[in-house]
């Protein structure tokens, strides 16, 4: 029984050296130290020995399970301590890596431009007002001295959705709005972004959906010199110094005297191109003194108030700009196109 036991010790030290996981040595102590392990079985044994042989033999096989039960427990700790290391090593982050880009969202072309005018105006103490997309014919045509079948209406083919409901064709009804909720005392100093929309053909420069901004001042002395000063800042601080500029006589049936402003062409660089049409010009914007009919309408005294208005179209103005030949490219979400806007440090 003696050398079998020894065996049993020999057995179990090779078993331990063995084993290389924690799972493995848990299965050696229980084989080995377990109820049902062979020390446990000689121990059982022990009453067929002479009443000698017994305390030699149990002394010996208490040391022998006391000799496995300490291999077992120090090679547990170089296991327990070599899957730690084992963890770090796998678990190591490299800060010298560079970081993972995460893809976000950017403002979009047109966003940026109406930003960036709204933030010029605020500048010069405009506040920003707004109005509804669907507008009634009272706001759009009527109250802009554009009575029911007024030639002048067909300047703005219109979408009607019921005789007294459209789409608004331009921004001009918050113009007649915004005096309206004044009652009549100025100032009156706001500028308007918003969607409009006509039944145009879209081309390079024309689309049936667009974005105007409408700009209003009423006070006294407003002049037609303040017009063209304020005008020639906006164009010079989003063109450049350098761009020409001109201003055209026109016609609006809410505004007298009217303007219509043109940029020099960037795309072409006043040469003649698709895009100004080979004329070197691309028109901007619609503007004018406030016609006094437009002011008394609206609840102002014309004989004390002046005014005036101007409305331009985003997307032209963008094109501009960023030198962009088409303005389909602002509304055909081609990612290619929309990336090019991205901030720099991206
Ligand atoms: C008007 O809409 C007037 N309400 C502007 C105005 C306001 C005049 C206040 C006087 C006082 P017009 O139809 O010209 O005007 O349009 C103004 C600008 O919108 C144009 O100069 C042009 O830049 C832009 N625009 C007009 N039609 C389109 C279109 N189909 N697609 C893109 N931009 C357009």
């Amino acid at each position: 029984m003696k050398e079998r036991l020894k065996e049993l010790e020999l057995e179990a030290i090779e078993k331990i050296n063995q084993a290389s996981e924690l799972k493995e040595l848990n299965e050696v102590r229980v084989s080995f130290l377990g109820k049902k392990g062979p020390i446990t079985e000689v121990l059982r044994g022990m009453g067929k020995l002479s009443v000698e042989e017994r305390p030699v033999i149990g002394a010996l096989a208490n040391e022998v399970r006391t000799a496995i039960a300490e291999k077992i427990d120090e090679k547990q700790k170089i296991l327990e301590a070599e899957l730690v290391q084992r963890k770090l090593a796998s678990e190591t982050i490299d800060v010298t890596l560079p970081g993972r880009r995460v893809n976000i969202g950017n403002h979009h072309p047109l966003t940026k431009v109406v930003e960036e005018i709204e933030d010029l105006f605020i500048g010069l103490g405009y506040t920003v007002a707004e109005g509804p997309e669907v507008e009634t014919d009272y706001y759009n045509f009527e109250a802009l001295n554009l009575p029911k079948g007024h030639p002048a209406r067909d300047m703005q083919d219109s979408f009607y959705i019921t005789e007294e409901l459209l789409m608004r064709t331009h921004t001009s009804p918050v113009q007649a709005r915004t005096m309206e909720k004044h009652g009549g005392k100025g100032p009156v100093k706001i500028i308007c972004p918003g969607k409009v929309f006509r039944r145009d053909n879209d081309d390079a420069t024309h689309s049936h959906q667009f974005m105007q901004i409408e700009g209003l001042v009423v006070d006294e002395n407003i002049r037609m010199s303040d017009l063209k000063g304020t005008l020639e800042v906006f164009a010079k601080k989003m063109f450049g110094e350098d761009r020409e500029i001109r201003l055209r006589p026109s016609f609006f049936p809410f505004t007298e005297p009217s303007v219509e402003m043109d940029i020099s062409c960037k795309i072409c660089g006043g040469k003649g191109c698709n895009v100004c049409k080979g004329t070197g010009w691309i028109e901007i914007l619609g503007a004018g003194m406030v016609h006094p009919r437009v002011l008394e309408m609206s609840g102002f005294d014309s004989k004390k108030y002046t005014g005036f208005a101007f409305g331009m179209g985003a997307e032209r103005i963008a094109m501009l700009k960023y030198g962009i030949d088409d303005i389909r490219h602002f509304y055909t979400n081609d990612i290619r196109f929309l990336k090019q806007f991205l901030p720099t440090d991206r």
